[in-house]
Order: structure tokens, then C-alpha cells, then sequence
């Protein structure tokens, strides 16, 4: 997809403008093909421009608009397509009509540019995140052989900076000290509002209803490692679930309290239920503390010694996640991960989802229903 989205050389009167189709917003195409619709005006007047060419990137498909300035484009249906607009008349192009489909969008001259951006770049995120995850049952299949499985472009560009926003707006009111950035918030989505809204999206909702229709929300944590407050981890596995109050239950031990949230080892069955969602809010490898993982290892819980004896013996793998990318977790997989080494944030949320009700009285302490 090109950066160059939108480009224009008023020298010449020279336009392209390139626009990154995607499927899902032609509901009524035949399959197979994509009808591509648009009409081109000129001087902000409405009077038709006749003879534009529109061209199928990189190739001869094509077609000129008519002498009411529309055109019609049938095109072959890859997972999305780019069409190129040429406009070589020598008038200055104020306002066009666009037509993808059915969708008409007329744009203003002062918000042209600004507007071609941002459908841009959230039908650039869509299609990317359609094209990264097309075969989403294989992917969700390593999730259930390997531990774990990486989705890249689950949130878009837009999504994530609003959640950073949300997190430093948090940061400002807690007054928290710029030398002592936050490095971690527990129960992120109860003392964030808005949060939430932004977070559980339609693809992540989707993708988790995919794993299993009656999921729920268990637990929310915000990681971050700024280079003031940097830490590392060991190799372990998730062992805890936070519940609402302590009530002692066959089964389950180690009961904790940090911060006012219980949390209780429960029997390997709740574990083995749980989904682990990692969102990573900046583009994340082995510089600045991505997670290190040991495919495979999620089957059952292990004691120190058999957890030395895998990880001395075993090539571990990187997970390299872009921002707006997911990385599903088993917890019971085993990992770690070291500190930043290049000064750069790296910011995620941490989600747990579960399907099981909790015995005895007991309460998960986050709960939310998708
Ligand atoms: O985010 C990390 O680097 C490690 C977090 C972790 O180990 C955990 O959630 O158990």
C-alpha cells in the first residue's frame, strides 16, 4: 500500500490519488470481482470532469469517466485492491466524489486532504489486518498446539494513539513523578474509563469469540518498561487469578494480596481455560523486552526443576509484535523477558478472558461480560 497516498503537484495540475479498497465494503459484489463506482467534479462547481483515466495499479484495467464524470470500474478481487486516479485537465481539482460501492463520500477542498488520510489509513489498517489474518482458525489452532499465536494489525493507528492518550492522561492525574513512570497498572480498565471501549473492539471481539463464544473478561494489566523504571522477568508461568475476596476452597492456595486484589493459584482446569491477550501499544522485539516464550510448553504446570531443565535445553522464541498487534497466550506457556536495551516504551495491555464460573462462593475480581 502506498505512504504516498495522496498525491498532488498544483505545478501541473497533476493528481494522483491512490485508494486501497477493501472487500468487506462491497457487501453486494459478485465473488470474484469487485464494481468500483466514483465521479469526478470539478472547481468545488459539480460540473462533471469527463475523460479522467482509472487505472488499476499496475496494470492496463481501466476506464475514463463519462461525460457526466462517473465511471464504473469492474475489477478482479484479490484480498483488496489499489486504484490509481489520473487527472491530467488543467483545472484546479477542488472537490470530487468518490463512490466505493454503494459508500459516497463527498469531500470539501479544505478537508480533502485531511479526509483521504483518515479513510485511508482505517481502510489501510482493515485491509492489512484482513490480509495478516486471513486464516484465522489455523492461527487460533497454534494458540491451542504451540501456546500462543501473534496477530499483527488487530487495532488500528487510530485506536492505539487514543489508548496512549487515555494511559498519560491517566499518568498526569495521578501526578506520578516523570522520573518514576508508570511501569505497571493493575485493574487497567476499571480505573481507566473509556478504556475498555477502546480496547474490546470488533476484531478483537471477534477473533475471541472465535476462541470460545462464552468468554469473559478476567483480569487487566498495563505493562510498561520506560527506561527510569526498566525490569525483567525470569522464566515462569501465570499461575494466579485475581478474585474479589478470600474464601478458602479446595483446590486453591497461595493466596496473595497486593494493592487491595486477592490473588489465589487455582486448579490447573481454570488455567488451562484461560486466554491471555497481550496488546502491544509499540512495536516491540528483542531491543526493547519482548516476550520470550517456549513453544509448547502450556500443557501442564511445572515444577522449578523441570522449568530449569526446558529452558537450559530449549531454543527460546522472540515475539516480535507491532503496535496494534495481539500475541494469544496459554498461561501456563513458559516465559520471561529483559529489560529495554534501546531506551524505547514498551507499552502493553494485558488481558485474561475465561468461560468458567469459579466454585465455593468465589468471584472473579474483574469480571466483565464481552
Ligand atoms: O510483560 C512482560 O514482559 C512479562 C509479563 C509477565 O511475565 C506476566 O504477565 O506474567
Amino acid at each position: 500500500m502506498p505512504a504516498e497516498a495522496f498525491a498532488a503537484d498544483p505545478a501541473s495540475n497533476f493528481y494522483v490519488h491512490l485508494y486501497p479498497i477493501h472487500r468487506e465494503q462491497f457487501p453486494d459484489r459478485t465473488p470474484g470481482s469487485i464494481t468500483v463506482t466514483g465521479k469526478v467534479t470539478v472547481n468545488g462547481s459539480g460540473e462533471p470532469l469527463p475523460g479522467v483515466t482509472v487505472l488499476l495499479k499496475g496494470t492496463t484495467i481501466g476506464t475514463a469517466t463519462n461525460s457526466e464524470g462517473s465511471y464504473s470500474l469492474t475489477l478482479p478481487d484479490a484480498n483488496g485492491v489499489v486504484i490509481s486516479l489520473f487527472v491530467q485537465l488543467n483545472y484546479e481539482l477542488e472537490r470530487e466524489i468518490l463512490g466505493f460501492g454503494d459508500q459516497i463520500k463527498v469531500l470539501g477542498p479544505e478537508k480533502l486532504k485531511r479526509g483521504i488520510k483518515e479513510a485511508l489509513c482505517d481502510a489501510l489498517d482493515q485491509y492489512n489486518y484482513d490480509t495478516h489474518n486471513a486464516n484465522l482458525s489455523s492461527q487460533l489452532k497454534k494458540l491451542q498446539y504451540r501456546g500462543f499465536s501473534i496477530l499483527q494489525h488487530v487495532f488500528t493507528r487510530k485506536e492505539m494513539n487514543h489508548v496512549k492518550t487515555l494511559l498519560a492522561r491517566y499518568q498526569d492525574q495521578t501526578g506520578k513523578a516523570p522520573d518514576k513512570p508508570v511501569y505497571a497498572i493493575r485493574n487497567v480498565l476499571g480505573v481507566i474509563p473509556g478504556l475498555g471501549n477502546v480496547i474490546l473492539n470488533q476484531n478483537l471481539k471477534r477473533i475471541l469469540a472465535a476462541i470460545h463464544p462464552e468468554l469473559f473478561l478476567t483480569k487487566a494489566l498495563y505493562f510498561d518498561k520506560p527506561p527510569a523504571s526498566n525490569w525483567y522477568v525470569t522464566w515462569h508461568q501465570d499461575t494466579t487469578i485475581s478474585v474479589k475476596e478470600k474464601i478458602q476452597t479446595e483446590g486453591f492456595f497461595g493466596w496473595t494480596r497486593k494493592e487491595g486484589i486477592v490473588g489465589v493459584c487455582p486448579p490447573e482446569e481454570f488455567l488451562k481455560n484461560t486466554v491471555t491477550v497481550r496488546i502491544h501499544l509499540d512495536d516491540t522485539d528483542e531491543k526493547n523486552g519482548a516476550l520470550q516464550i517456549i513453544p509448547g510448553s502450556q500443557n501442564k504446570w511445572l515444577s522449578p526443576e523441570e522449568i530449569a531443565l526446558i529452558t537450559q535445553n530449549t531454543l527460546p522464541f522472540t515475539c516480535e509484535v507491532g503496535c496494534g498487534g495481539i500475541h494469544l497466550m496459554k498461561p501456563l506457556l513458559l516465559h520471561s523477558s529483559a529489560k529495554t536495551v534501546n531506551q524505547k516504551h514498551r507499552r502493553v495491555i494485558h488481558l485474561e478472558f475465561n468461560s468458567m464460573d469459579l466454585p465455593n462462593g468465589l468471584e472473579w475480581a474483574e469480571k466483565m461480560e464481552l
